[in-house]
């Protein structure tokens, strides 16, 4: 019953072929769509001629810019406070925007029939280097924006300047550093797409679409198509991964929506590895200047920093409204660091919108990446063991709640012990050894790998809410649970938030089990579809333990006390002389009389008296409203082998020790962590987004934009310390993108480590790592022709 290390129910119909993905979804009657994307990364539209393709045979309906611009639809808000456009009109922005769309009676024919669209295009200078962007000269990416003259989108800071320059000044040791956290892709097994239907009689529109965020879906297509909310029905069936992906609203989606108003028959649109790769969200992309101040023995005194956010083209970023730079100002990480200032400037580029996304815990995994590293770099200048840098500084037990110097109240940890345990299980000491004799040999013989250990501890802030601080779009981030308990005992819980395989149907049935003292296997979860579930922003964030989940529970505990007083009225003793058991209530000192949840569901559905005021059934909903994030934290020791000749990285341990709080399900807890380190190892050592200079698109692939695979990642070691969230009501931590936070400094930390080099940008591939090696590592945002 209840918590523990369940296999996953979901897992029934995966393992078996028999998941209902949307391209699985067919409706009767059912037409494609595609979309014409633009060749070019900044043109201006000369003119779009559709005549040759709407004469195709099998072509229903060609939507271009001017066919949505009479609808009003040309143009969506994004969650950013800025307008994208859906099919260009004036200019395309970057190479891969959408520029018409197809509907044919096949998902050929439609493709087909892109080619015979004639568009004229007038190529302009692009702006690729976000670096450049605030030049006078830059071209300007948002001309038909009033009254813009530059490329500016924000300039935001947090954290308090004078202090921090009075740090700096008095500080006896300063070490500073450029690092680029490179764009990179989530890339989610299954890529966007939907089938939208409209039903002309009833003027209702049922959309099926890869969603995280099944509700805010709904807000936003009532806002942008002006249909009412309760004519919309948004279902998000099996998703096939979403790693922030699948949060926002895309082009496509609208488009097939307007393709089914037109044509009156249901519209599919799935996109194809390389759309997905070009123009849907991408993540990070962060320029940033990095200064540690300390003492002469490594006591972090101060933290600045600077940060060029290279946004794309339309500020499409999701973030709660008041953080244009997300939790980015969470950079004094795991640290008691008295002084601490950022300041951001987000810029827009000639590049795919987005930045967010790809288990960012919006931006900590920059913060976090940002600090490790710092902190690497200060051991580094000061001659410090790196682990003893981090010991000197890490909070102590006794300082939680914590308040950061950016304003953040951590809600509790033990990061003392959490790093021992790393430290220890890794052998520490021992590899330190190992590491010294491999450089002996290596400089004595010229011969073999180099060895290194890099370390990161981080702190990760989940579970957005409170609504009066978090609200995207002007809709606040709490959460709704409805848990309705069947006449038999069975019961039904509806979430608002949206599994993307991360087991909800299987955790959140344990959650509500747990409390119920039923069996997980009674318990039903639904989510994904807004006719059966209450309002909700949905999963990203690793918010739904912390805030759906939090949900779940208390609607449960309603249920039980209502039960209580069913129990009470069938046993005919005062509710307060029953006592609870799992499962159960029984009458004080009376172990043999009581009640069983299946004896008290039914009688709150039969005819048994019940006090006055009292309804019966015990079907409860809550929604949460969480007072603060929670923090989990973790220690990562990473172990790599490095050959100085070619450059070659590999991992050959990595020890994992994360603290999310209660573990619900171990098994999935420990699922996410292996997935989340596979990630970090991709973005230290693999992925990239790069363009030419043209904003050509260089990782349109699997075969450029590569991914780590079993073959790179090595056996995990995991560990665990719990300390459970105060403010949570099972003292449960998100912990979906801990561990893709936490582990891409540890893998840099390690490589650098193994060749005694200060600083290198991801990603780490052999020609970076060679190039680090000889002293002139390059700039890996910079376009692969100019690598040279
Ligand atoms: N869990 C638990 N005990 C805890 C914390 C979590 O048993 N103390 C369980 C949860 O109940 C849930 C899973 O672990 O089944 C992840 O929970 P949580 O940390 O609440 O994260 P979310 O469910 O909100 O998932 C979102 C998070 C994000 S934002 C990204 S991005 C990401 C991630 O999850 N995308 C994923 N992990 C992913 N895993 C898969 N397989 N696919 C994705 O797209
Ligand atoms: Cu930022 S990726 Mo997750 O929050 O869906």
């Amino acid at each position: 019953m209840g918590h523990g290390r369940m296999l996953r129910k979901e897992d029934a119909r995966f393992v078996r072929g028999r998941g209902c993905f949307v391209d699985d979804v067919t409706l009767p009657g059912m037409l494609h769509g595609a979309v014409l994307r633009s060749p070019y990364a900044h043109a201006r539209i000369l003119s779009v001629d559709p005549s040759a393709a709407e004469s195709h045979p099998k072509v229903r309906a060609v939507i271009t810019g001017d066919v949505l611009a009479e609808r009003g639809l040309a143009w969506m808000p994004t969650l950013s406070h800025d307008v994208a456009a859906v099919l260009a009109t004036d200019k395309v922005r970057y190479q891969g925007q959408e520029v018409a769309f197809v509907v044919a009676e096949d998902r050929y024919a439609a493709r087909d029939a892109l080619a015979l669209i004639d568009v004229e295009y007038e190529p302009l200078p692009p702006l690729v280097d976000a670096r450049r962007a605030l030049d006078p000269d830059a071209p300007l990416v948002r001309d038909e924006l009033d009254g813009r003259t530059d490329n500016r989108i924000f300039d935001w800071e947090s954290g308090d300047a004078a202090a921090t320059d009075a740090a700096f000044a008095a500080a006896a040791h300063v070490s500073s550093c450029d690092l680029l956290y490179p764009r990179v892709h989530p890339a989610p097994l299954e890529t966007c797409g939907t089938v939208a239907s409209v039903d002309r009689v009833t003027g209702r529109l049922t959309v099926h679409a890869t969603t995280q965020a099944p509700h805010a879906h709904r807000v936003l297509y009532a806002t942008v198509a002006g249909i009412p909310e309760h004519k919309i029905r948004i279902v998000a069936p099996d998703i096939g991964g979403g790693f922030g992906n699948k949060v926002g609203m895309y082009p496509g989606y609208l488009c097939a929506v307007v393709g089914s108003m037109l044509t009156g028959a249901p519209v599919k649109w799935t996109e194809d590895r390389s759309e997905n790769l070009m123009s849907t969200s991408f993540a990070r992309d962060y320029h940033m200047r990095g200064e540690i101040a300390a003492t002469a023995d490594g006591r972090i005194l101060g933290l600045r920093v600077r940060v060029l956010a290279d946004h794309g083209a339309f500020n499409g970023t999701a973030q709660p409204s008041k953080f244009p730079a997300g939790f980015f100002h969470i950079f004094t990480g795991s640290y008691d660091v008295p002084a601490a200032h950022c300041r951001v400037t987000g810029v827009y580029t000639n590049k795919a919108p987005g930045g967010v996304a790809y288990a960012c815990s919006f931006r900590v995994t920059e913060a976090s990446y940002l600090v490790e590293r710092l902190v690497d770099v200060l051991a580094h200048d000061l001659g410090l063991d790196p682990a003893d840098v981090r010991r000197r500084n890490l909070l102590r037990p006794e300082q939680f709640p914590y308040r950061c110097a950016t304003g953040w109240e951590y809600d509790s940890g033990d990061y003392p012990r959490t790093l021992e345990l790393a430290l220890e299980m890794a052998g520490y000491d021992q590899l330190r050894c190992e590491q010294a004799a491999r450089r002996r040999e290596h400089a004595e013989t010229g011969r073999g790998t180099l060895m290194g250990v890099g370390i990161s501890f981080f702190t990760e802030a989940v579970g957005a809410g409170p609504r009066k601080q978090m609200d995207i779009a002007g809709y606040g981030m709490a959460d709704g649970a409805e848990l309705r308990v069947h006449p038999t005992g069975t019961a039904e819980l509806r979430l608002s938030c949206m599994s993307q395989g991360q087991g909800h149907e299987t955790t959140f049935a344990q959650m509500v089990a747990e409390e119920l003292g039923i069996s997980p296997h009674d318990v039903e979860v639904v989510q994904g579809d807004t006719d059966r579930t209450p309002f909700g922003l949905g999963t990203y964030g690793s918010r739904s333990t912390p805030v759906s989940g939090a949900a779940a529970v208390l609607a449960a505990r309603k249920v039980r006390e209502r039960a209580r007083i069913v129990a009470a009225a069938l046993l005919e003793v005062s509710g307060d002389d029953l006592v609870w058991e799992k499962g159960r209530f029984h009458v004080r000192g009376d172990r043999e009389a009581g009640a069983s949840m299946r004896e008290i569901a039914l009688a709150a559905h039969s005819d048994l008296e019940l006090p006055d005021g009292v309804e019966g059934h015990l079907d409860a909903t809550c929604v949460y409203n969480p007072p603060n994030l929670t923090f989990p934290c973790g220690a990562y020791v990473c172990v790599v082998d490095v050959d100085p000749g070619t450059g070659q990285v590999v991992v050959r341990r990595f020890v994992a020790v994360d603290d999310c709080g209660v573990r619900i399900n171990p098994m999935i807890v420990e699922g996410q962590v292996h997935g989340g380190l596979a990630d970090g190892i991709g973005m230290a050592l693999m992925e990239l987004v790069a363009f030419d200079r043209d904003g050509n698109h260089l990782g349109a692939s699997f075969m450029d934009y590569l991914l780590p695979t079993a073959v790179e990642c090595p056996s995990w070691e995991l560990g665990e310390t719990v300390t459970p969230s105060p403010h949570h009501p099972i003292g449960a931590k998100g912990v979906g993108e801990c561990a893709t936070v936490g582990s891409p400094a540890a893998v840099v930390n390690a490589v650098l480590d193994a060749i005694g080099v200060r600083h290198a940008d991801m990603p780490l591939t052999p020609a970076q790592v060679w190039r680090a090696v000889q002293g002139s590592p390059l700039r890996t945002d910079l376009a692969i022709g100019e690598r040279s």
